[in-house]
């Protein structure tokens, strides 16, 4: 051996050493966040939560090994909103994005801004949606607005140019080499969030066929008639009857079909297309689980599966979500971490999308900001008992009049109970016994029988929208901004015109009847 070999020998010893001891110090050992969400994945589509109309065996795979939450619910149904909200910890009217139209204002502590100070690697892969560049992130690659499912564009740190490929496995081998390649010595947090299975569900190649043909079982709300409840059911434009476009159905129907064989046909089309595009999804998810295990990353790191909110399969007559009715205001929400959760574990405490980032945080241990406004749900995973959980949920939509044109409104959920209160073109109220009437069919608010529970329930509305900094006032507020859009006034007018033409062939209709049967 050289005198030179010696020398870099005895370099290289002393590196390995060094970079050892280095390792052992410097390795930051907290825990990992891959954080999934999926865009419109209602809870009855997935099989841990008893779907009727699929399989998602992956998906299934995180709440075997952790916890599935089965009353997990959003504070307003719509895609922007939500996203604010999980980044945030805080309601639409403190964040700013109270509906698909807001700019997300970044600047203000998320998530991913605080973890990136507390030295974690952050990353956002995949549907970001919230019209303003991300902030926070080490690495960002988004779909520009909704995105595309076939060839789409992404926006990588800025710089825009089209992807060949389909968006989920996009997303999902992003996801997975982002984490390949990162800082093994610090911790990371990573948002992969995948645009499927959003309207208007285009299958890849693998999965088209998948569902090719077949026929669901309807779901029990299928011809809701609505008869007990507020004009704002009946006034939606999200049927599947009326609503699905040939852009939707990508097909026209059979010829002949009419009535009730007509809707059925759309909703099947609908239902084989959005499974296909979940399928995608749940064949990605097990890729990314499988490649945890390989890399040896399960053990230390958390992973969440979510979608920004729920969605109608049909419940009701219905496709998208918007309402605070029970399939749209639900999320699904399975967590596994091994270090702290149990296997096949479940919580049926309410939680919100308002705790993810609290929750995070917590996991992290980093201090949470007093603005955040949920709260970590980490003892509740862990299946410690927790007193003072909260006991009631409230809600607030505000996209209206807009797509679908469901109606503004706010409400209080219990565990029992759901009032809710429709307003602007309305004014109107609904109550429900969701342990007598889950399917949410019977409005009892009228009903003098239930005076007491209504006050009660009143004013358990206006104490969490103290506690939450919200009012009808400021509703008032934010639809008098609205106003202000020509657009908006245009639509209004439109829908009261549609009204009142509705009701004038009513009343003909009546006054008809009563002169043929006199
Ligand atoms: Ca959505």
């Amino acid at each position: 051996m050289t005198i030179i070999m010696r020398f870099a020998l005895a370099a290289f010893v002393f590196t390995c050493c060094v970079s050892t001891v280095a390792r052992a110090d410097d390795t930051d050992t907290r825990p990992n966040i891959i954080y999934i969400m999926s865009d419109d994945h209602a809870s009855h589509a997935m099989s841990c939560y008893g779907s009727k109309v699929n399989e998602t065996p992956n998906l299934d795979r995180i709440a075997k090994e952790g916890v599935k939450f089965t009353n997990a619910f959003c504070t307003n149904s719509i895609c922007s909103p939500c996203r604010a909200v999980v980044f945030t910890g805080k309601y639409s009217h403190l964040n700013g994005v109270l509906d698909n139209r807001d700019v997300f204002d970044g600047s203000q502590p998320t998530v991913p801004s605080i973890l990136k100070a507390a030295g974690y690697q952050t990353a956002m892969i995949g549907k970001w949606h919230l019209h303003s560049d991300p902030i926070g992130f080490d690495y960002w690659k988004i779909l520009p607005g909704q995105g595309k499912y076939h060839d789409p564009d992404f926006i990588e740190m800025g710089k825009q140019s089209t992807v060949k490929g389909y968006a989920t496995d996009i997303i999902g081998d992003d996801t997975i080499n982002w984490i390949r390649n990162r800082d093994p010595k610090k911790p990371f947090c990573i948002f992969s969030h995948h645009k499927a299975p959003h309207r208007n569900w285009q299958p890849d190649e693998k999965h088209k066929k998948m569902f090719e043909g077949k026929e669901f079982p309807l779901p029990e709300t299928f011809d809701d008639d609505y008869k007990t409840r507020s004009l704002a059911a009946t006034e939606q434009e999200m049927s599947i009857e009326h609503d699905l476009t040939k852009t939707d159905l990508k097909e026209a129907p059979p010829e002949g079909l009419t009535g009730e064989a007509l809707k059925k046909w759309k909703y099947n089309r609908y239902m084989q297309d959005y499974l296909a595009c979940i399928a995608s999804v749940d064949d990605n998810v097990g890729k990314l689980l499988d490649f945890l295990d390989e890399s040896g990353l399960a053990d230390n790191t958390i992973v969440i599966y979510t979608s920004d909110q729920g969605f109608y399969l049909g419940d009701h007559g219905w496709f998208d979500k918007r309402f605070m009715y029970e399939e749209s205001y639900r999320m699904p929400l399975i967590v596994r971490y091994p270090k702290e959760i149990k296997p096949a574990s479940t919580v049926d405490d309410m939680v919100l999308n308002l705790d993810f980032a609290p929750t995070m945080l917590d996991f992290a241990g980093v201090k949470i900001p007093a603005e955040i406004q949920g709260r970590s749900f980490r003892p509740l995973v862990k299946g410690e008992a927790v007193g003072d959980w909260r006991k009631s949920t409230y809600y607030h939509y505000y996209e209206y009049p807009a797509w679908h044109m469901v109606k503004r409104h706010y409400g209080v959920r219990t565990d029992r109970y759901k009032l809710i209160h429709f307003y602007f073109d309305i004014d109107a109220w609904e109550l429900y016994d969701l342990k007598n009437d889950p399917h949410e069919l019977n409005n009892i608010y009228d009903d003098p029988a239930n005076a007491e529970l209504v006050k009660e329930l009143k004013a358990e509305l206006a104490r969490l929208q103290k506690q939450y900094g919200d009012s009808p006032e400021l509703a008032e507020k934010f639809l008098q901004e609205d106003l202000k859009d020509p657009k908006i006034r245009e639509r209004v007018r439109k829908k009261i015109e549609e009204r009142d033409e509705r009701e004038r062939k009513a009343a003909e209709a009546k006054e008809s009847k009563a002169n043929a049967n006199p």
